[in-house]
């Protein structure tokens, strides 16, 4: 009997699980039936941008938090895909920090060429997946949209890969309620026109609160003024930036600060996180952890420790994307087809979890933590025929950009680093970031 492997998503994760089967195929080998559910009507995940916020039309909450005009918040050189270059794609080499419509084309010329697309079943929600010690099957209850069913399916291993960035982590502060601007979370966030003008406040001090902050100042906000609740960004920011201690309450138009300083602000933005949020999981399948580069209760990053028959893809907190996503799929796919063995007791896998919280709360910064998922990509990799690369390299692009952000955060974007894949350099985009407020494809493609 063929098994049947359900894979719950078509973001850039799922999409890796496809892709590594597929290759698999292509070289010969016998691979299981591949089922991905995917509750969007297309793939890319969170690169699938929409202008919609709240519900979707079918009544499913939106799982998009990409806005309008995002460009990659790190260089392209450390997420490039190891068996599909950027030149490959675009039939010539392109600016390291490409816009979101850009990394969409990337992600989905992938696939499209592997012709993929048929194992998955799009407008589908997966409602509850369900564990029979019996028969070591999983039961998986999906809403087909469209038509409006529900059904059940049964298969041998179910892979989540439905991301951990979409689900808001909204904390409320006194006055929300009396305040007489909008407040929204970074999820909802989409045009930063609609703040030209306007005085905002920011919540957070991590990778939204810097991006979507420098969206509203390259759009034309009036000013901008970060809350922080343990440390500034501490970057050198616009004059009409600032940083400034936790927010305390809000009245119709002001908030107020720990420190006893106010501002007068026209929205507040929620820049705050986002929570691991798997509606669709029972309590023994579920998995619950901190946004952590070592993720709780999975061995080596991605089997459940209490049952290895579940995965789960790209629940870390992320310095390596795409090209980590496929490190992880190739090793999945290789124990789901028999050619790696995952230790039989429940102790030596829950062992190596803790070895891997350890090895990350001994890392002392960023530095270390770059070098940490780095070194994770790599012992994955030399476990399976996924395309040896350079990570070391990856990791030099990440620590050139980490300068490259300190020397000036609204130009950081302006640089060029070379591919681990290929090796060549990427071209100095045509236009400074700041200046670029047209960012389509065919302009971004220009160079
Ligand atoms: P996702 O992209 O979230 O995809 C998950 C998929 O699962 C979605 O298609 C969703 O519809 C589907 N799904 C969820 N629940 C269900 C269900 N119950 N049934 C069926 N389908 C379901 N990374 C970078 O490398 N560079 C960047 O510049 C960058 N910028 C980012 C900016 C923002 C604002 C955010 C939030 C993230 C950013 N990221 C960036 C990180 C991002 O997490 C990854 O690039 C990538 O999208 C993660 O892929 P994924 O497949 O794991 O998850
Ligand atoms: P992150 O990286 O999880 O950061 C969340 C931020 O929100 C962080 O600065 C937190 O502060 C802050 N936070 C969380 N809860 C609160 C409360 N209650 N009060 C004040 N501040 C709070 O999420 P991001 O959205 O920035 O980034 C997620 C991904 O999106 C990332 O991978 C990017 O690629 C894009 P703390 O430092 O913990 O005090």
């Amino acid at each position: 009997m063929q098994k049947r492997v359900a894979v719950i998503g078509a973001g850039p994760s799922g999409l890796a699980q496809l892709r590594a089967f597929q290759s698999a195929a292509a070289k010969g080998a016998n691979i299981p039936e591949i089922v991905c559910f995917e509750k969007q009507e297309n793939w890319g995940g969170l690169w699938n941008y929409t202008w919609r916020t709240g519900l979707d039309e079918h009544g499913e909450p939106v799982h998009c938090s990409m806005y309008r005009y995002l460009w990659s918040n790190g260089p392209k050189e450390g997420l490039e895909f190891a068996d599909y270059s950027f030149e490959e794609h675009f039939g010539k080499q392109i600016g390291s920090y490409p816009p979101r419509a850009v990394l969409f084309d990337y992600i989905e010329g992938r696939v499209k060429k592997a012709g993929v697309r048929d194992w998955i079943r799009f407008c589908t929600t997966v409602r509850f997946v369900r564990h029979d010690p019996a028969t070591g099957k999983f039961t998986v209850t999906v809403h087909d949209l469209k038509n409006d069913t529900v059904y059940d399916e049964v298969f041998d291993h179910v892979i989540v890969a439905s991301g951990h960035f979409s689900t808001p982590n909204v904390p409320e502060f006194p006055g929300f309620s009396t305040f007489g601007g909008r407040v929204l979370h970074a999820h909802d966030f989409r045009d930063a026109m609609e703040f030209k003008g306007k005085d905002i406040l920011i919540v957070g001090t991590s990778y939204s609160a810097e991006d979507i902050g420098s969206q509203c100042w390259k759009y034309g906000a009036n000013s901008i003024t970060v809350a922080h609740r343990t440390a500034p960004m501490g970057f050198n920011w616009p004059s009409n930036w600032k940083e400034v201690p936790i927010l305390e309450r809000v009245d119709e138009t002001t908030a107020y600060f720990k420190d006893g300083t106010s501002v007068k602000v026209n929205a507040i933005i929620l820049c705050t996180g986002y929570k691991h949020h798997f509606p669709f999981l029972p309590d023994d399948l579920r998995l619950k952890t901190r946004n952590r580069l070592a993720a709780a209760d999975l061995y080596k990053g991605v089997a459940w420790v209490k049952n290895p028959a579940l995965f789960y893809l790209g629940m870390q907190d992320q310095w390596f994307t795409f090209n980590m996503f496929d490190a992880q799929a190739w090793w999945v796919r290789d124990v789901i087809m028999g050619r790696i063995a995952i230790p039989a007791d429940e102790a030596t896998r829950a062992k190596d979890v803790a070895d891997r919280v350890a090895a990350e709360d001994a890392g002392q910064d960023a530095h270390d933590a770059i070098h940490y998922q780095g070194d994770y990509v790599k012992e994955l990799i030399a476990e399976t025929d996924y395309p040896s690369f350079d990570v070391d390299g990856a990791c030099e692009a990440f620590f050139a950009w980490k300068e490259h952000k300190k020397k000036g955060i609204m130009t950081f974007r302006d640089n060029a680093y070379a591919s681990v894949i290929t090796g060549s350099m990427a071209p100095l985009h045509h236009t400074p970031w700041k200046d670029a407020l047209e960012d389509s494809m065919e302009s971004y493609l220009r160079n």
